[in-house]
């Protein structure tokens, strides 16, 4: 089985300054200064939604040599959401220009979404001017504050003369481990001045060594492990650590469970994937690692097994930088730095041991999987009507290229998509991750479709979630970004109604209008779409989407009463 892995946009070499400016030297407006860093850092695209104070970002966007894309859009939700992916696709800071006062307030939960996801971007807020700080100018908010709790760093640059350092901090900081989100502004009168300054030197920057004793010591919890398994997460990705993580998986024959960005690492159908066997590998393990991931409540917060008096797993946290290792969970052992040297000083550190036969093990789980994987296949193929929303999978799942892009914004119906979708490469699934904010899917979607122009981008909406961010379809028309949305219209916020049901015997504020044409929304803005009602039609539905080359939105109307099975609400 080969592992292909996307080609990630990499770090502009230093060299590569705007053209007329001396090598490493720059001088210009405080808007011209911040573009040229944010390029040298490898960004390419700027998303923005108007207003005065960042008028200079513009100015400098428009001015470098080449231009900078500039992607403005209809809420500024959508512009931070977008950087956030951004990130989370290329690797490579997103960057987002938010206007002062509301501008930024609207992009602060894409800002949470980032640091509670570890997605590498930076923000930059206008600001009131300086010079007339407290007399009431429009907008006049103390941002960094706001921002301060939610963000790696958030800080305000003074002068003109601050920028070209404080932009490098803020793109160093988002870019290393761990990863996350920056804020900056800088006053409106002071983003008009000029400054001159050295350009930074951008380097590729890797993690810290890790501590090759920890190394050895979780080695040999593995090699003793008669039944481990290795959890893979977001930040495998994120740091790039792809190919070690197979290569540990398939040499050490460990069976792998996956997450987040994390999903694909394995690829769908290899035979140590065992994500559709989770209870029963997670709950028999007597090793848990877990890798770039935290211990949170999609992990049952670091606790497996244990059930009937049986003894719980041993649990070891594998992290990017030692911040994110656990500090509530029973840890057996943890190393933290660039995950690629961990994984790969595992392999080696493990060659000096000998490896227990596990195939009774390995071989229960790829039991448990077929089993899964067979009762799924009734789903799939549900001829209920209402239109049952597995079905939907059922027909989408063939149909996707194995660069295929896939976004999830919703409730239940992106459950289901988490249960059904098992990403061919990583890198191309994208899901509100631990912070779960409905309304980023659009931003996302204009991510996808700009950070890799030949796949297949498909974005998962739940009818609830649509209502956030729809209107951002008038971007993806302007800007000609074609998407393919698929819709569970369920007429309900499902993932609400449900629980309340269940816990109160009725539900109140969890229906939403019935079987809303949100497809003739989609065509009122310049894109296209259908309604579908018969699951026949899913299909040839999905197929008329994918060839049209516009925004197109397959509106799949679904049983309200056909919810998502789960465990826990996550609290
Ligand atoms: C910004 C935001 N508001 C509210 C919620 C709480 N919430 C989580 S799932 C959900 C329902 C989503 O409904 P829909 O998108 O229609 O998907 P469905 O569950 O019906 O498939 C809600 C309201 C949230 N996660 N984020
Ligand atoms: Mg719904």
């Amino acid at each position: 089985m080969t592992q292909t892995t996307p080609d990630p946009q990499q770090p502009a070499s230093p060299d590569a300054h705007p053209e007329g400016h001396l090598e490493g030297h720059i001088e210009g407006h405080a808007g011209q200064l911040a573009v040229a860093v944010a390029r040298a850092h490898g960004v390419e695209t700027m998303f923005t939604l108007s207003g005065a104070h960042v008028f200079p970002m513009y100015d400098g966007a428009v001015k470098a040599d080449p231009p900078m894309r500039l992607l403005d859009v209809r809420h500024e939700q959508t512009a931070a959401f977008a950087a956030e992916a951004t990130g989370k696709l290329t690797r490579v800071p997103g960057l987002a220009v938010l206007t002062a006062g509301p501008g930024v307030t609207n992009g602060v939960s894409a800002i949470a979404q980032a640091q509670f996801a570890g997605s590498p971007m930076v923000v930059v807020g206008g600001r009131a001017p300086q010079n007339r700080w407290g007399s009431g100018s429009l907008q006049e908010l103390d941002q960094p504050p706001i921002v301060a709790s939610v963000s790696k760093l958030a800080r305000t640059l003074p002068t003109a003369g601050d920028v070209l350092g404080g932009m490098h901090e803020a793109f160093s900081a988002a870019g290393s481990s761990h990863r996350g989100p920056v804020f900056v502004d800088v006053p409106m009168d002071e983003f008009f001045a000029s400054a001159s300054g050295s350009l930074p030197t951008v380097g590729a920057g890797r993690g810290e060594a890790p501590d090759t004793d920890a190394i050895d010591r979780i080695a040999a919890l593995l090699a003793a492990s008669e039944r481990p398994v290795l959890v893979l997460g977001t930040d495998v990705w994120a740091d790039r650590a792809e190919v070690a993580a197979l290569r540990l998986v398939e040499e050490a024959g460990l069976p792998a469970i996956t997450n987040g960005m994390g999903r694909g690492l394995v690829p769908g159908g290899h035979p140590l994937l065992v994500t559709k066997a989770r209870g029963a590998a997670l709950g028999g393990a007597d090793l848990v690692v877990v890798v770039g991931t935290p211990l949170d409540f999609r992990l049952g917060y670091g606790v497996f097994g244990g059930k009937d008096g049986a003894t719980p797993a041993r649990v070891v946290h594998v992290a990017d930088s030692a911040g994110q290792v656990s500090t509530h969970a029973d840890l057996a052992a943890s190393v933290s730095g660039d995950l690629t040297s961990v994984l790969d000083g595992l392999l080696a550190a493990l060659e000096r041991h000998d490896r227990p036969d596990r195939s009774a093990w390995v071989g229960g789980l790829q039991d448990t999987v077929r089993g899964a994987t067979e009762r799924d296949r009734a789903l799939l193929g549900a001829e209920a009507d209402p239109i049952h929303p597995a079905r939907v999978y059922g027909e989408l799942v063939p149909r996707l290229a194995d660069d295929a892009v896939v976004i999830g914004d919703g409730g239940d119906f992106v459950s289901f998509a988490g249960k059904f979708v098992e990403p061919q490469r990583p890198g191309g699934w994208l899901d509100p991750g631990p912070y779960g904010c409905l309304g980023a899917g659009l931003g996302a979607a204009i991510a996808a479709r700009i950070a890799r122009p030949s796949a297949q981008v498909v974005l998962l909406l739940g009818d609830g979630a649509a209502g956030f961010s729809l209107m951002d379809v008038d971007t993806l028309v302007r800007h000609g970004l074609p998407v393919v949305m698929v819709m569970g219209n369920n007429s309900a916020w499902g993932l609400e109604k449900g629980p309340m049901q269940m816990l109160y015997g009725y539900d109140v504020a969890a229906d939403l209008a019935p079987q809303t044409r949100y497809d003739e929304v989609v065509r009122a803005l310049g894109g296209a779409g259908e309604r579908v009602t018969d699951p026949r039609q899913i299909g040839p539905a999905l197929d008329r989407a994918f060839a049209s080359g516009v925004p197109y939105l397959v509106n799949v109307i679904t049983d309200v009463d056909a919810a998502y099975p789960r465990a826990t609400f996550g609290i």
